[in-house]
């Protein structure tokens, strides 16, 4: 849309070629219109999206694709698209094809740069509830209660391609977009709550040694292997993510059983004008829940694409995922620290102990992407991307993240103008000077993108914190020279790992001394291995001693004994009871399984929200007529891999295939479970009926009732194989 000039900015533009303007301008004369204009509509919030992600009002023409016949690019039909133009059937293709030439060439040029990091996700169309319980602690909109706001959220992968594989052991990115009606804001945020490096120039030097080996481009989107432990081993600061790394939260079952969070600690403005830091927290509903290691390598080959296929499938069977916003409010003092912890420091957590999370608000991914590529590898996050009331703090880590993603995105999007494609366009009215720039899309009115100008009536004006406008927060700075150091607060590495591995449950603890001893046998260099465990020494010493017994190596002992840290529970993944919509149950049936028997499992699963996938030798159905249950899956494509949970139907007979399902399932601690005589099956494959979480029952109901408390509960902890 042209922008409308007052009157008074039309007659100057009249007389401005080559005639002296009547009213020569100033800066503070002509202010008409005295209220900034409209919204460009050039510049249009995202399409409303239905819960099942489909666009609502927008015009069949808005899409890519209409109409019942193929065309050129240009909308002309065409009548064949199989064969080039050639001289003669058998004769050499013509130059003159224009449809060859712009087919492939469109073709040629489909792929744009993966991001440098975090190259392999998967999203989701959602909204955000907020409750209303921050409203005191920051004026921002989206934040006050009862405010809805769309979201857009892209989960991901550090390390990998993006063709890798989705289980690898890594951190995971957790980036959410609100487009708010004040503004769009970012909160790109990770599964777990600290970062490598305290600086942002230490970045490439962590991603370069975590990435593949320069010269032959492997391990893949894993952290087990030289150039990854030479340099954590050597830059200490990086020990407390990496234990992390190596817990089971570097394994999640699913995107929508981990947490998140915003690392970094930020600044909250409310309308009084006093301030808060805090630090921001996701709580999955469906509770903190991870895979264990082999079934994570299996998963790597067996599907790929587990994560991505769980996320698409959970929305669109109506089992929406949903995690709680919550924040801990820390005191905005001058040094600011709390408990003695640097806030400023990104490898520290405030134990949630000393500073519990409290609820703001509630999100719930309701909608798939219709198109991977417009939306989820398009969105581009930016931790800048903040509103009025929300501000940053003096992270040196946060300072530099706030320069590289605009930098980055401007070369993997192709230009600066990624802020117009529909999955970054914000929903609150655009109304900036930037212009032109490769891949403009907007059609912009007026000729005075510039500040002061007369010609277009002073617009657009600038907006004071009354008009919303978005005004930093005036912070004192400390008297200081200027120099390259870390302040002596970040100096202490060791003592955050020691809380956060004396903090876990003994089943817990031994995933973690696996993962490090899985990960340094890897290694090929002696040194690095013994560099690491002296870091592991530093920080706890039957840690350390259980890694090097695995390594077959004598542990080193710390250069001071490590001191005594007070645990904080709520960093353990075990305990508590969480709801199991969504969760897989294969009934594994067939033989001489009685089909209304298996019906019945079927029926009583669902009840109970579960997703229940029927297992046989071959497909189609089991039983035939009103009692014929569809099988969905056979034993050749399946693995217990792709289940939370087994039962087994009375009648069915064992088989190699029975025995790897069942054995593995309970190897993994699943809940297990078995009617009529299956028990035997259980058996057959060398599982002891009596061991926990094995549950036998007379009715399918019953068993189908024992198996979803024991789901509830994730797995099977105290099952000791
Ligand atoms: Fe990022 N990060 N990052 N990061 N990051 C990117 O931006 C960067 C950091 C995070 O789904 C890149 O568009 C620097 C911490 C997520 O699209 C890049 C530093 C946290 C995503 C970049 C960090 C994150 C990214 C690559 C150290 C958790 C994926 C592609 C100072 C709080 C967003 C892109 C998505 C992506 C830079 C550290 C989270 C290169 C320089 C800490 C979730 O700009």
């Amino acid at each position: 849309m042209i922008q409308k000039k007052s009157a008074k900015a039309q007659s100057a533009a009249a007389s401005a070629p080559g005639r002296p303007s009547p009213v020569p301008p100033s800066i503070d004369e002509p202010t008409e219109p005295t209220e900034p204009l409209p919204p460009k509509d050039d510049q249009r919030g995202p399409d409303p999206v239905s819960a099942t992600g489909v666009p609502l009002d927008v015009p069949q023409s808005a899409r890519s694709q209409s109409g019942a016949y193929l065309t050129t690019s240009q909308g002309t039909r065409l009548p064949d698209t199989d064969h080039s133009l050639k001289a003669g059937d058998r004769g050499p293709i013509l130059l003159r094809d224009h449809h060859l030439r712009e087919k492939i060439t469109h073709f040629d040029h489909e792929r744009i740069p993966e991001r440098v990091v975090h190259a392999r996700g998967a999203a989701a169309h959602g909204v955000f509830r907020s409750y209303g319980s921050a409203s005191s602690l920051t004026f921002a909109g989206f934040l006050a209660e009862d405010v809805e706001t769309p979201v857009f959220v892209r989960f991901s992968t550090v390390l990998g391609s993006r063709g890798s594989a989705d289980t690898v052991r890594d951190t995971r990115g957790f980036a959410v977009k609100f487009y708010t009606a004040e503004g769009t804001f970012d909160l790109v945020g990770n599964n777990i709550p600290v970062f490598f490096i305290q600086d942002a120039i230490k970045f490439p030097d962590v991603v370069h040694a975590a990435k593949p080996h320069p010269d032959r481009e492997i391990p893949q989107a894993q952290s087990a292997h030289d150039t990854f432990w030479d340099f954590v081993s050597l830059h200490t600061e990086a020990q407390h993510h990496t234990m992390w790394n190596m817990s089971d939260r570097g394994i999640p079952r699913s995107y929508r059983t981990m947490e998140g969070f915003g690392i970094h600690t930020f600044r909250l403005i409310a309308a009084d004008g006093s301030t808060t830091l805090v630090k921001w927290h996701w709580k999955p509903v469906a509770g903190v829940h991870s895979l264990v290691w082999e079934e994570a390598q299996l998963i790597s080959g067996m599907d790929p694409d587990f994560h991505r296929r769980d996320l698409a499938d959970a929305i669109e069977a109506g089992a929406y995922p949903q995690w709680e916003l919550g924040v801990q409010v820390l005191e905005d003092t001058a040094d600011q620290t709390y408990a003695g912890i640097d806030l400023l420091d990104p490898t520290k957590i405030v134990p949630e102990e000393l500073a519990p999370v409290q609820p703001i608000g509630l999100l719930t991914l309701t909608g798939n992407p219709i198109n991977y590529f417009a939306e989820t590898e398009q969105v581009a996050f930016h931790p800048g991307n903040l509103v009025p009331g929300i501000d940053v703090t003096d992270d040196p880590l946060l300072a530099g993240r706030l320069f590289s993603y605009i930098d980055t995105q401007i070369t993997r999007l192709g230009g600066p103008n990624f802020g117009q494609l529909p999955i970054n366009r914000p929903q609150a009215p655009v109304n900036d000077m930037l212009r032109d720039g490769m891949h403009q899309t907007a059609v912009h009115g007026g000729v005075a993108p510039y500040r002061p100008n007369s010609l277009d009536g002073g617009c657009p004006f600038t907006a004071d914190a009354a008009s919303g406008g978005y005004v930093e927060v005036a912070q004192p700075l400390p008297a200081s020279q200027k120099v390259r150091a870390a302040p002596a607060s970040f100096a202490d590495h060791f003592s955050q790992p020691r809380i956060f591995y004396r903090s876990l449950t003994e089943v817990e603890q031994q995933h973690l001394i696996e993962a490090y001893s899985f990960e340094l046998s890897k290694c090929y260099e002696e040194t690095i291995r013994l560099r690491q465990l002296q870091a592991l020494a530093e920080i706890d010493t039957e840690l350390c001693a259980a890694v090097a017994a695995g390594l077959g190596v004598e542990a080193p002992s710390a250069s001071e004994p490590p001191g005594e840290v007070e645990p904080s529970p709520a960093l353990s993944q075990v305990g508590g009871e969480w709801p199991v919509a969504g969760r897989q149950l294969g009934i594994l049936a067939g033989g001489d399984s009685n089909p209304a028997e298996v019906a019945a499992a079927v029926a009583a699963a669902a009840e109970a929200d579960l997703t229940p996938l029927v297992i046989a030798d071959v497909g189609g159905v089991l039983g035939s007529g009103d009692s014929a249950v569809p099988v969905s899956r056979t034993l050749l494509a399946t693995r217990s891999i792709e289940f939370d949970a087994i039962v087994v139907a009375g009648g069915r007979r064992p088989s190699p295939a029975t025995d790897l399902m069942i054995s593995e399932a309970f190897r993994h601690a699943k809940a297990l479970g078995a009617w009529g005589d299956a028990d035997a099956l259980i058996e057959h494959a060398g599982c002891p009926t009596d061991a926990p979480g094995v549950v036998l029952a007379g009715r399918p109901a019953d068993l189908i009732a024992e198996i979803t408390t024991l789901l509830s509960r994730h797995r099977v902890w105290d099952r000791v194989v």
